[in-house]
């Protein structure tokens, strides 16, 4: 649909789509602040609260040309987290081993609706299955993404089995925040929850005491749904993240040389975002029934 019927269709004083390179852009504006998202993976790729500064980061680097996921933002990880384990999904998709983090972040969504709920405003995006998810993966479903930006940025991602088999879902919000300086930014919220640190070969653990980013860093911390707060003191804020049938949470940092191997991401903007990540991943992955929907919520919002 061309941007003039997007905007047609689904008019709103808080809405407006425009086309970047390749890519069509939902821009929302209302008292709360501001949001831009693309179509392309449902990727929210801005969320500044009225009166503040973006929550997120978005590579200078970044592309837009639909094919490769824009390198920032909230990339929407579904129906696998990482790389695909057929193991563990049951599907034999030929081309699955191209896709990690599964097939939702490279698909183009549809707009399914745009609305204004008391004084939040709440865009729809719907994504069904088309030839070329099929050939990753082969079993039925729709999936939602509901983003409403009011007090906080709400994301709502509501999977549904229409297959007639039951499957294994691993997912996650695979949010870039933009940080004063990732290098040993406090992360609280995981005290006393286990934790695999991928660096050190998967080695378990148990977190003690508040995080310490450090630079690289990819730990996944599991069984656990409170909020976290990242202690942002350079930019003089706390980021707070509240989730709801979430239990895991995954903190990723590429460091100084991991880095280089990103195309899409200069050398030096490495201190510049951690991915904070509410997912469900290894053992938190769960069984999605025949016929049998399943939400993850993220609340994000900016505190003292
Ligand atoms: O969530 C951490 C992670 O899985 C890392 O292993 C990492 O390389 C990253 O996500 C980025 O993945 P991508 O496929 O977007 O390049």
């Amino acid at each position: 649909m061309s941007i003039e019927s997007l905007n047609k269709r689904f008019s709103n004083p808080h809405v407006r789509f425009r086309q970047h390179e390749a890519l069509v852009m939902v821009d929302l504006e209302n008292d709360h602040g501001q949001a831009s998202l693309t179509t392309f993976g449902a990727t929210l790729l801005s969320y500044r609260p009225r009166g503040g500064e973006d929550l997120l980061w978005v590579s200078e680097t970044a592309l837009y040309d639909g094919k490769k996921p824009v390198r920032g933002g909230v990339p929407v990880c579904w129906p696998w987290f990482g790389a695909y384990d057929p193991a563990a999904l049951g599907a034999d998709p030929s081309d699955a081993h191209k896709k990690g983090h599964g097939v939702a972040r490279y698909a183009l969504w549809d707009v399914e609706s745009v609305e204004t709920m008391g004084d939040a405003t709440q865009v729809v995006f719907v994504l069904r299955p088309d030839d070329e998810i099929r050939k990753a993966w082969p079993l039925d479903f729709v999936l939602r993404l509901k983003v409403s930006l009011g007090q906080s940025l709400e994301m709502t991602l509501v999977g549904e089995n229409l297959s007639d088999r039951d499957w294994q879902v691993s997912e996650a919000f695979h949010t870039y925040f933009s940080v004063a300086d990732a290098e040993g930014l406090v992360v609280r919220g995981l005290d006393g929850t286990p934790r695999v640190d991928k660096l050190a070969g998967g080695a378990r653990g148990v977190q003690a005491g508040e995080v310490r980013m450090s630079t690289p860093m990819e730990q996944v911390f599991l069984g656990h749904g409170g909020p976290l707060v990242i202690e942002d003191r350079g930019n003089g804020r706390e980021i707070v993240i509240e989730r709801e049938s979430s239990a895991s949470s995954v903190l990723w940092n590429p460091g100084p040389e991991g880095v280089k191997a990103f195309a899409d991401m200069p050398d030096d903007q490495y201190r510049k975002t951690v991915c904070v990540e509410v997912a469900n991943a290894l053992e938190d992955a769960y069984a999605l029934k025949a016929g049998a929907s399943h939400s993850m919520r993220m609340r994000l919002s900016v505190g003292g």
